[in-house]
């Protein structure tokens, strides 16, 4: 069976591909995803200076049951600064990989938002940029996501941008969990040139709590951090099946949360993603995951008949 999709009009070889923040950071782990299996690579968030990131511990697995596991994590943005990320070295390496490079975005500011657009949009080789709204991890910081007012006013801004429009621009949202707040968030979507989002998130501000050692399972922000994994593919299915319903046509959605298998992936392409990111499970095994679901989605497809993703892609049956 063919894996071929397109997000954003980019054509990929593979719909699977890599979450932002995973091992993601540096150029060796973004050259190894770009040299297995994964449809493309994206960077990890970056802001416009380098920065360390919250004290460890900071990012935790916790089983649930024995597929994919949960986790737990308040990195705090740990990045080696937009410049890095677009530098020549880094946009070379997996160029000569022949695989297309999607950057992500995730400023302090709107300012420092609106400088690292301007800086990426001119590099030639980044294919598109993904503005990271939903960081749950930044103390003082709220989720963007969440307030519709000022992320209303982000894309207003980023979008009448001087710098804006030679490449496509997508958007990585929050999980939500109300039917208003999907409406909210896709009225305020559907107004601007955006080719793409991505659902979603972690949910933000999980506790996870260590029994034995009675305390919370990472350091930074009194133990409080974004939950992946298993726990949170429901919700990922549920805002992609949203999202991929209230969104202008030419938006696509890409699927993830809690991907650990190909019928994980297979699940989030019903529900209507055009591509389905890896994050925790990437975390976890390292970038022969990508090599794995990719196989296993193939090997499901072509059990059940399916030649192409957008056979099946969006048409979960809703009668009984
Ligand atoms: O670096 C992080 O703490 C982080 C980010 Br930017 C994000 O978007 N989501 C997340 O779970 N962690």
């Amino acid at each position: 069976a063919s894996l071929k999709t397109t997000v954003a009009g980019i054509a990929l070889d593979c719909c699977i591909y890599n979450a932002s923040g995973p091992r993601t950071g540096t150029v060796n782990a973004l050259v190894k995803i770009g040299e297995s299996r994964s449809g493309a690579v994206l960077s990890k968030s970056a802001t416009l200076l380098c920065q360390d990131g919250n004290p460890l511990p900071r990012y935790k697995e916790f089983p649930l049951g024995d597929a994919c596991p949960g986790s737990i994590n308040s990195e705090g943005l740990p990045n080696q600064g937009i410049d890095y990320y677009i530098s020549e070295e880094v946009v070379s390496a997996i160029g000569s990989l022949a695989k297309h490079y999607f950057v992500s975005l995730s400023g302090l500011s709107l300012a420092d938002n609106l400088e690292m657009l301007s800086r990426a949009m001119k590099v030639q080789g980044i294919a598109a940029i993904e503005l990271n709204l939903a960081c749950p991890n930044i103390p003082g910081k709220p989720t963007m996501a969440y307030d519709f007012e000022q992320m209303d006013a982000v894309l207003q801004a980023v979008t009448t941008h001087p710098s804006f429009g030679s490449k496509p621009l997508g958007v990585k949202l929050a999980p939500y969990f109300d039917v208003p707040h999907f409406q909210r968030a896709a009225s305020i979507l559907n107004k601007y040139p955006i080719k793409y989002v991505v659902c979603t998130n972690t949910i933000g501000n999980a506790l996870v709590v260590d029994a034995e050692n009675e305390q919370a399972l990472i350091k930074p922000k009194a133990g409080f951090g974004g939950l992946g994994g298993a726990y949170v593919k429901p919700i990922a299915l549920a805002n992609v099946r949203q999202f991929s319903q209230l969104l202008r046509e030419d938006i696509d959605v890409v699927g993830v949360g809690g991907v650990a298998s190909g019928t994980d992936a297979f699940e989030l392409i019903l529900c209507g993603a055009k591509a389905v990111q890896v994050g925790t499970k990437h975390w976890s095994e390292g970038a022969s995951c990508f090599n794995r679901i990719s196989e296993e989605l193939s090997v499901l497809m072509t059990k059940k008949g399916y030649k192409s993703i957008e056979e099946f892609r969006g048409k979960l049956k809703e009668n009984f």
